[in-house]
């Protein structure tokens, strides 16, 4: 067996409506629940958005605080919070979870702006810049989130500056429509210019969440699944939730000959400090 696959499970997203899918949670029991469901089926990453009562995508520091709380008291996963939050959204607005006390473990770094099917997701050089040194002040490791190739080039400029540090993990998110597509041709080259010692994980989006999953695993990368990114287990089958999905991808990494990270091994992999009490 080659080194622990680390599956993370993005659990909720700013996208996914209760409208898509009944298993959608929403408020900090749902999540903590959640979480709960998908570490027991392999998961060790908990990518994290919150929502408002009435399921409005938001990143309330408060409300943050409240699943970051929840799932804390249950289970031992790190929790990675969004710094991406939902299009439109304003710097500030996005990046209130890295106001959490104590901080999260992770969070995620969005290296460039790209085409959101019909919206824009903005990311220009000076907000990542400033949320890299936000997430250093706080001691928030990050996951640079990669919509495109040039947005893995841009995260060696940020490297040169030294606004980022190498190696680093990345997260390669293929199938969003304006971004780059979920082919295997792409992931190869996407993983082609990463630097030595990076680590690399795969969000495919909607139908294409399982196979890039597995490519991943092939290829020595890690793997994401999600109601965020995919609400279906199989064609016209909602997941249950994303534990589903996770225990799919734990299927994926066996075949791949990948044991599955615990949160303690995911820690070391991904040279995580402590986890906080
Ligand atoms: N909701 C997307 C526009 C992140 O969490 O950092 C951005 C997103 C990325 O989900
Ligand atoms: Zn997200």
């Amino acid at each position: 067996m080659s080194h622990p696959a680390i599956i993370t499970a993005a659990i909720c997203g700013a996208e996914t409506t209760r409208e898509m899918t009944p298993h959608l949670p929403l408020t900090a029991d749902e999540l903590a629940e959640e979480a709960v469901r998908c570490r027991e089926a392999g998961a060790s990453i908990i990518h994290l958005h919150v929502r408002r009562e009435d399921g409005t995508p938001t990143q309330d520091r408060g409300l943050f605080q409240k699943a970051l709380d929840a799932i804390r008291r249950r289970t031992d996963v790190i929790v990675q919070t969004s710094t991406g939050g939902a299009v439109g959204m304003t710097a500030d607005e996005r990046a209130q979870p890295l106001e959490c006390a104590p901080p999260p473990e992770m969070a995620t770094l969005n290296a460039g702006s790209l085409n959101f099917g019909d919206d824009v997701f903005v990311n220009p050089f000076p907000l990542v810049r400033e949320f890299a040194r936000r997430m250093r002040e706080k001691g928030v490791a990050y996951e640079l989130e990669c919509y495109d190739v040039g947005h893995v080039e841009a995260c060696l400029r940020l490297a040169q500056e030294g606004v980022i540090e190498l190696p680093a993990h990345f997260d390669f998110v293929m199938g969003v429509r304006g971004g780059i597509q979920a082919t295997e041709d792409n992931l190869v080259f996407m993983v082609s210019k990463l630097p030595h010692r990076c680590t690399f994980n795969v969000a495919g989006i909607g139908r294409h969440q399982l196979p890039m999953a597995a490519l991943s695993l092939q290829m020595g990368g890690h793997a994401r699944c999600g109601l965020e990114d995919n609400i279906y287990l199989s064609k016209g089958v909602l997941a249950k939730g994303s534990f589903e999905l996770v225990g799919k991808v734990v299927e994926l990494a066996r075949g791949a000959r990948r044991e599955v990270a615990t949160p303690a091994q995911a820690r070391e992999i991904l040279r995580l400090p402590r986890r906080p009490q």
